[in-house]
């Protein structure tokens, strides 16, 4: 969609935008089932990269705790309790600038999603940058999708981030495309943009071709010590608006409400819900900030009637093997419609 479509979009009444989004989710996933997906960061803090909402830089003085790698056996009990809890992905993070091929830590990290991938779970792991062979090798490992976000416009992109650039993030999702994994590609809110900003990020992402599979909405967990520590709380409407201009403009995919639930309340929650929002991260850690409890979590289900969805292991990328092919944009194979990037 363009950056006018969505802006009209977003400009209707609230309930009007509202309606509209429902209709799609109804066509596209009839059963409204919500996918539970559990997090767990198996290599935390010390990141290289001075994302201002990130606790993990190690450019910024916050509370976090570092940590190296966890091992395998720790990772598989992490994941078996979510299988048995009811999460149907389990998505690792890692909070590194990037992996190389060949390196000890690449290599200890493909043995973990071997193992995992052997659960029945969708797997789901953010590990930064990757290049065109690292990314076929996360495929052959068992990775079903892989996490890259562009968190907001190629504009406001440099005012929060400048270790690395949009482009690098486009790159790596081309890579991850053209190794036939699905592409998790989304956003945060409330980092000092603007909603033009929202919008060109969805300009941007819905002409990725193939559209990705899961685009999750992030709402700012303002963390201590970073330099958005401050910035205030997202209007839960704008929020509601949000999502439902992701569930219109990338159709077939998941929405995640993602992070920021703790301090929405359940009426919020249920708007998001309603406007397209079709997963949740489940469990009361995402991969360092807080997340609802799960039991909390069920009760919110249960009193609106939601269902959860079941397991999809077999989770095709949308276009891999030739089904779609990819079409080049400006520069590649990420976007299919030209100049919006
Ligand atoms: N290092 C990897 C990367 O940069 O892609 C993955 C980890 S990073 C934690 C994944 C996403 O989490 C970010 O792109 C951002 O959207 C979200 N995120 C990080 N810190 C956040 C915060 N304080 N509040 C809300 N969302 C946050
Ligand atoms: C995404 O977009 N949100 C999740 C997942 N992808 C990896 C991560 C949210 C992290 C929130 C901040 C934290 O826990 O440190
Ligand atoms: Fe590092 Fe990712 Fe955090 Fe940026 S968002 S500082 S790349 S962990």
């Amino acid at each position: 969609m363009t950056l006018a479509e969505l802006q009209e979009l977003h400009a209707l009444p609230f309930f009007d935008l509202l309606k509209r989004a429902h209709e799609v989710h109804e066509t596209q996933f009839p059963d409204g089932k919500i996918q539970l997906c559990t997090l767990l960061s198996i290599k935390t803090g010390g990141c290289s990269e001075d994302c201002a909402y990130c606790t993990q830089s190690a450019r910024y003085e916050t509370d976090l705790k570092n940590e190296r790698l966890l091992s395998k056996e720790t990772v598989m009990e992490s994941a078996r309790a979510a299988r048995e809890n009811g999460s149907t992905r389990f998505c690792m993070g890692a909070a590194w600038r990037g992996v190389r091929g060949g390196t000890e830590r690449f290599n200890q990290v493909v043995d973990i999603i071997k193992e995992v991938s052997t659960l029945g779970m969708e797997v789901c792991v953010t590990l930064g940058e990757l290049g065109p062979s690292e990314a076929v090798e996360l495929k052959n490992a068992g990775v079903t999708a892989y996490n890259h976000n562009l968190d907001t416009s190629p504009e406001h992109y440099p005012n929060i981030v400048t270790s690395h650039t949009y482009e690098d993030r486009l790159r790596t999702i081309r890579n991850v495309q053209d190794a036939g994994m699905s592409v998790c590609c989304g956003g945060i809110l409330g980092i000092s943009e603007t909603i033009t900003d929202r919008l060109r990020m969805l300009e941007v992402i819905s002409s990725f071709n193939p559209q990705p599979e899961s685009v999750p909405i992030n709402s700012l967990m303002p963390m201590p010590g970073t330099p958005l520590a401050n910035n205030p709380q997202v209007d839960p409407f704008d929020l509601v608006r949000m999502i439902a201009c992701a569930r219109i403009a990338v159709p077939g995919a998941k929405v995640r409400l993602s992070a920021g639930r703790t301090r929405l309340t359940d009426e919020t929650q249920a708007l998001c819900f309603y406007a397209g929002a079709n997963s949740i991260f489940y469990g009361d850690k995402l991969l360092t900030a807080e997340n609802p409890e799960a039991g909390k979590d069920r009760e919110l289900l249960v009193k609106l009637g939601l269902e959860t969805l079941e397991s999809n292991p077999g989770l095709e990328a949308p276009g891999a093997n030739g089904a779609l092919p990819a079409s080049p944009s400006r520069d590649g194979r990420t976007c299919s419609s030209g100049g919006c990037c």
